[in-house]
């Protein structure tokens, strides 16, 4: 089993903890990178080797390209694992680990680089028959042909950043009065954040679904994907919740959109594991772009498949082939993935960053964390607030929707404020409950209405935790507590 001696994990948090899992599973010594503001952080105790890369943010610290091949060489490192995130799309530090003969593990800096072009991959899409939305042939860079594109198109429209991601430099355009401007600035602001000012137009969809192929490959021509996943609840283009399957995706439907994914994974020669991005309104679906990298929620589609995505990734980064086969791969149950951030959902997400002073994490059947924290650890503010993914598997949805619900309220987290509470009220949400989801789903149903609620009842568990009873007065203790909270607040 030994596909390498040493991996570099350039990440922090629960996904370097899960690269190096990965690791310890394959007897392969994980070597960690930590900034300043990391030393007591759960995957420097984690790994087998970690090294200081640099000082907190501003200084580059995870991001600094020269400093961490310097690491991997001196420790001896075979390959790096970039993690999401960071440099995980970098194509030039895909680059340099080809050149220093690091194996980079993901697929080649030219693929990353291909699809780091909108445009470009946008246009092999088309190019393997795989459906795309009305829009530009390629970049725009005139006014004037975006504006006769787009009456062409017909409004609304969406104006994108060729090398942009996350939603940064987008623009909805409802009326030719507005075109004009939407163009120069989304050019102007793709120019100062990608150095690139080229841009895209194609029609709007106002409320689709954003559902995504897990796609895995090696260098044997093994070309597989692992069914898709339905990731539209979002905040700021921040996925909340993913879950796998697709609610209400029918096997003709599956069939035709994991074929797709596919097409797009041939087209590109693509290697290791990677994601088809569609967006879905209406019985279609278009493809909307594609992700070079291992994701946040890579586990829902490793719950339904029982394969180790992160371990796959290995083994073909070796030059091993893969150890499935299309026809091995099936969709059992169905799994939901609940991204706990340490955020106040009642003041607009403010991150809360600060130390966790009690911290249990439930289990029990078919629940699955994976956490970069524990109790007595301070969450620094410099980065991302996500803590931990919490995820449940059941054979149906509704089995795993009570799964989840039963698991939040396992959950103890006191000392920050986190977004637990919103999952419980999305996990009693009725449009929830009924796969009734797309991307503006927690702008349009109001969770927040019942939000408060859950919020209050996490108090009162959390206060109650602080003072244990005795015998048969726990429950009764906390809806007690919980009523007269609320009532408090009233
Ligand atoms: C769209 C769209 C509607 N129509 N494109 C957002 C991120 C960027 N990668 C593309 N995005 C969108 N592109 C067309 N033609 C709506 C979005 C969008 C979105 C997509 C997926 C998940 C969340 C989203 C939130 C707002 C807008």
């Amino acid at each position: 089993m030994a596909y390498f001696n040493k991996i570099l994990v350039a990440n922090r948090g629960e996904i370097a903890i899960r690269i190096m899992r990965a690791c310890r599973e394959f007897g392969i010594d994980s070597i960690g990178i930590y900034s300043s503001a990391d030393k007591n952080a759960f995957h420097v105790n984690y790994a087998d080797e970690a090294f200081l890369v640099g000082e907190a943010p501003p200084t580059k610290s995870y991001l600094n390209i020269d400093r961490i091949i310097d690491i991997a060489k001196n420790a001896d490192t075979d390959a790096i694992h970039p993690g999401y995130g960071f440099l995980s799309e970098n194509a030039e530090f895909a680059r340099r680990c080809e050149e220093e003969d690091i194996t980079f593990i993901g697929p080649s800096s030219r693929t990353i680089e291909m699809m780091g072009s909108k445009v470009a991959s946008r246009d092999l899409a088309k190019n393997a028959g795989v459906p795309i939305l009305p829009g530009t042939p390629g970049a725009v860079t005139d006014v004037d042909e975006a504006i006769s594109i787009a009456e062409h198109i017909g409004y609304p429209v969406i104006i994108k950043a060729s090398a942009g991601g996350g939603g940064i430099g987008m623009q909805v355009v409802e009326h030719p009065d507005m075109i004009e401007e939407a163009v120069n600035g989304a050019m102007r602001i793709a120019a100062s954040a990608f150095g690139d000012s080229a841009v895209f137009i194609e029609k709007y969809l106002t409320r689709p679904r954003h559902i995504e192929v897990q796609v895995l490959c090696d260098d044997h021509g093994n070309q597989t994907h692992l069914f898709e996943r339905e990731c539209s609840i979002q905040r700021r283009h921040q996925k909340l919740i993913e879950e796998a399957p697709c609610p209400i995706m029918d096997d003709v439907t599956r069939e035709k959109i994991t074929k797709a994914a596919l097409k797009v994974a041939e087209k590109s020669n693509y290697v290791n594991a990677g994601t088809v991005e569609f967006l879905y309104s209406k019985g279609k679906f278009y493809f909307m772009e594609m992700n070079t990298r291992l994701q946040v929620e890579h586990t829902v589609t490793e719950l339904i498949t029982g394969i180790d995505i992160v371990g796959e990734q290995i083994i073909v980064a070796s030059g091993k082939e893969m150890s499935y086969s299309q026809d091995e791969i099936t969709l059992r149950g169905h799994a939901i993935e609940c991204r706990v951030n340490a955020e106040d959902p009642l003041n607009n997400f403010a991150a809360d960053p600060g130390k966790i002073t009690l911290y249990r994490s439930p289990g029990g059947p078919g629940i699955r964390v994976d956490s970069g924290v524990y109790q007595g650890y301070t969450i620094p503010p410099n980065y991302d607030s996500m803590i931990a993914k919490l995820c449940a598997w059941d054979m149906s949805r509704d089995h795993a929707i009570g799964r989840m619900r039963r698991a939040i309220s396992e959950y103890v987290i006191a000392g920050v404020k986190t977004t637990l509470p919103l999952h419980h009220a999305i996990m009693h949400n009725q449009h929830y409950i009924n796969g009734d989801t797309h991307t503006h789903f927690l702008q349009e149903e109001d969770v927040q209405r019942t939000l408060k609620r859950y919020i209050l009842e996490e108090e009162a568990r959390m206060a109650h935790l602080a003072t244990p009873l005795r015998d048969g007065k726990k429950v009764a203790a906390v809806v007690a507590g919980v009523t007269a909270l609320i009532a408090k607040n009233q």
